[in-house]
């Protein structure tokens, strides 16, 4: 602790600028009509803006259109939002000069339109200033229809306008795979027009910026994405997700609660498909292919973070072989981290993750805490697992099926309301869980063709959940009603 004199004092309160989240450990130190978030330990408005409990767990139009500052980054202040997108394979234009393109007061109108799939963190290239070519990069920030899009340039103003409208104009994807845009490093396409663009990865902190990261379903992504050497906060986060809203894309990138060949997913042959040793990350609607080499096959790998990190990945869809011949096959895991860390899980669905000798666990704890909640597993060796001593699961509303054992190991206390088709659930803890249920049949949609959502005359699942603040949507963006349905999906 420091102590400031009375003169320092004065100079400090001076010079405060207006701060995007107030520290806190209860509702008692937040502002009124804010939270406290414990898993982030910031408060939230209750509603709106800063998404507030409400929408925490499903970033919506209004937490990202209104979270956008065009302050100086290095300013206080609200931090600035970047936006990137990411194309597997797609060094090309996705459009260019088959249409007029006019920028007046940040905002881009092309005519005819450039075509559905455009959308927010791809790049705008065009000419804005006399010399004729393409000297201007602005990335598009928010779809306001199909012909017209709020675009910034990489420090958050408004991009320079046309002087006339002109046909000299290209939109690439900023980047060709997760993988590069975790590296920092952009489309080559981009690159050929002699543009560039900043790193994005770095010290967000230091340059107040959080770093939004959109991918597209241009074709599977086959690299395997490593996120380290980045400074982030609670505030300053890495959020990684598909767009869906019509303020982001003209077509949904994202699945629909089961899984599609049309929407953005990450698949290839490495140990990861996704690796965090970032603090403060969020992963969101992504589909997540873990493929069964032989090897080591994990689908989000959380290593090394710190002891305030919090990590979660929210309503994603993992989906593995089935039956796995290697030492390891995980969806998630947690290991060889501080055990102050936290990795969230919720509203997730895990499916054929069968197999692996040594580590046969869709949710993993090597080390750290895991908080699971309102996840749907099926068909798994086992669902959840505390490996190793650490602070281990908390499990609240989770949804387990067709496992060999739903849960081992020692479960943090509060554990409970979790369904299972098992006669027992596997976990040990102090404390009773009195509101777990055992040996229930699910009604699922259609469970030979993977789609575990629940129908509406279920009784395993349904209004049987336990009402989880933090938790307010489903995998479908649906919101949550009372009382809750345990697994990924609510019943509309
Ligand atoms: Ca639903």
């Amino acid at each position: 602790m420091r102590f400031l004199t009375p003169a320092l004092l004065l100079a400090a309160m001076a010079c405060q600028a207006p701060t995007p989240a107030t520290p806190c450990a209860a509702a008692s130190d937040c502002p009124p009509g804010h939270l406290c978030d414990a898993f982030y330990g910031y408060c939230i408005a209750a509603a709106g803006r800063d998404g507030g409990a409400a929408d925490r767990l499903h970033l919506d139009a209004a937490l990202r259109d209104s979270a956008i500052d065009t302050a100086s980054p290095d300013a206080a202040g609200p931090p600035l939002q970047i936006f990137r997108s990411v194309g597997p394979n797609n060094r090309a234009p996705l459009a260019s000069h088959s249409g007029s393109l006019s920028v007046y007061s940040g905002v881009a109108n092309i005519a005819p339109g450039p075509g559905d799939r455009i959308g927010v963190g791809d790049i705008l290239a065009y000419s804005a200033y006399s010399g004729g070519g393409y000297d201007t990069a602005a990335m598009i920030v928010r779809r306001i229809s199909a012909t017209s899009y709020e675009v910034r340039t990489m420090d958050g103003d408004s991009a320079p306008d046309t002087s006339s409208d002109t046909t000299m104009w290209k939109i690439f994807r900023a980047h060709t795979s997760l993988a590069e845009a975790l590296r920092g490093d952009l489309n080559s396409g981009l690159q050929s027009l002699g543009l560039t663009l900043p790193p994005e990865t770095g010290d967000l902190v230091g340059s107040n910026r959080v770093l939004n990261i959109l991918c597209y379903a241009d074709a599977v992504d086959t690299e395997s994405a490593s996120l380290g050497e980045v400074t982030t906060s609670p505030v300053h986060r890495v959020r990684i997700y598909t767009p869906h809203l019509a303020s982001e894309v003209g077509v949904s990138q994202r699945h629909a609660g089961t899984w599609s060949e049309s929407v953005y997913t990450i698949r290839n042959n490495f140990s990861e498909d996704i690796l965090v040793s970032a603090d403060h990350v969020t992963i969101e609607g992504l589909q997540i292919d873990v493929v069964d080499t032989g090897g080591y096959n994990v689908g989000v790998s959380v290593y090394a973070v710190g002891a305030g990190a919090r990590i979660e990945v929210l309503g994603c869809i993992f989906r593995g072989d089935g039956a796995a011949s290697g030492p390891e096959y995980i969806a998630a895991e947690i290991w060889e981290s501080n055990e102050g860390a936290t990795l969230r899980l919720a509203n997730n669905l895990i499916y054929g993750m069968g197999g692996g000798f040594e580590s046969a666990c869709a949710i993993c704890a090597f080390s750290s805490r895991i908080e699971a909640y309102h996840n749907t597993i099926v068909d798994a060796p086992i669902g959840a697992q505390v490996v190793l001593p650490c602070p281990g699961i908390l499990a609240i509303n989770n949804l387990f099926a067709d496992c060999d054992r739903p849960a081992d190991g020692r479960f943090i206390d509060g554990t409970d309301y979790n369904a299972t088709t098992s006669a027992n659930l596997g976990y040990v803890t102090t404390t009773s869980p009195s509101h777990d249920r055992v040996g229930q049949v699910f009604g699922f949609v259609a469970a030979t063709a993977c789609n575990f959502h629940l129908t509406a005359g279920d009784s395993g699942a349904r209004n049987a959940g336990s009402t989880l603040p933090q938790v307010t949507t489903d995998i479908d963006g649906q919101p949550r009603t009372v009382p809750r349905d345990i697994g990924a999906d609510e019943v509309e």
